[in-house]
């Protein structure tokens, strides 16, 4: 396994749209398993195949307390089910150390392939619905600061491009 590289915004490669997923292969499976180690090493509760790269349409989750459930969707749709909405605040491993309230919808429904190319459903809930939204806006170019003022996306653009000037 490998610890992949997570691209960081302003990166334009962030904007690219992924394409579907159409070969379930060996090398397939190593892309989510690295993606799963990656995801745990930075310690985030999700991660897009975006994030790293790789410009196909794939996403890895966990949300168990223990982080040791991961879940893998490959081309992944949402559709939303009702108008209810909820606000949480969101942070993104490729906008690191900002958080920012995003209001999305309350309740979706998933469809997906899992990496054997099984196709499933899942109606999911709570901060599981909120990320793979996250997740999905990735694999479309969209970040969550896109939902933030422009004052405020300037203001983290600003900052995260003079740390990325002055590496740690
Ligand atoms: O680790 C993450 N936490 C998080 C918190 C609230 C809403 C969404 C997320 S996803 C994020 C990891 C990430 O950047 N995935 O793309
Ligand atoms: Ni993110």
């Amino acid at each position: 396994m490998a610890i992949l590289k997570i691209l960081e915004f302003p990166d334009p490669r962030l904007r690219t749209i992924a394409k579907p997923v159409a070969h379930f292969d060996a090398a397939l499976l190593k892309l989510v398993d690295d993606m799963i180690e990656t995801m745990y090493e930075a310690d985030g509760v999700g991660l897009a195949a975006t994030q790293v790269d790789v410009h196909k349409r794939l996403l890895v989750i966990d949300v168990s307390e223990d982080r040791n459930e991961p879940l893998v969707f490959v081309n992944p749709e949402i559709t939303v089910l009702d108008d209810s909405l909820r606000e949480v605040k969101e942070g993104c491993l490729s906008v690191p150390g900002f958080y920012e309230p995003v209001t999305r919808p309350e309740h979706i429904l998933v469809r997906a392939q899992d990496k054997q190319g099984n196709a499933f459903e899942l109606q999911p809930e709570g901060l599981l619905a909120v990320c793979i939204q996250h997740e999905l806006d990735h694999l479309n170019g969209k970040l969550f600061v896109d939902y933030v003022s422009a004052l405020k996306r300037q203001r983290i653009r600003s900052k995260l491009e003079k740390q990325q000037r002055q590496p740690a």
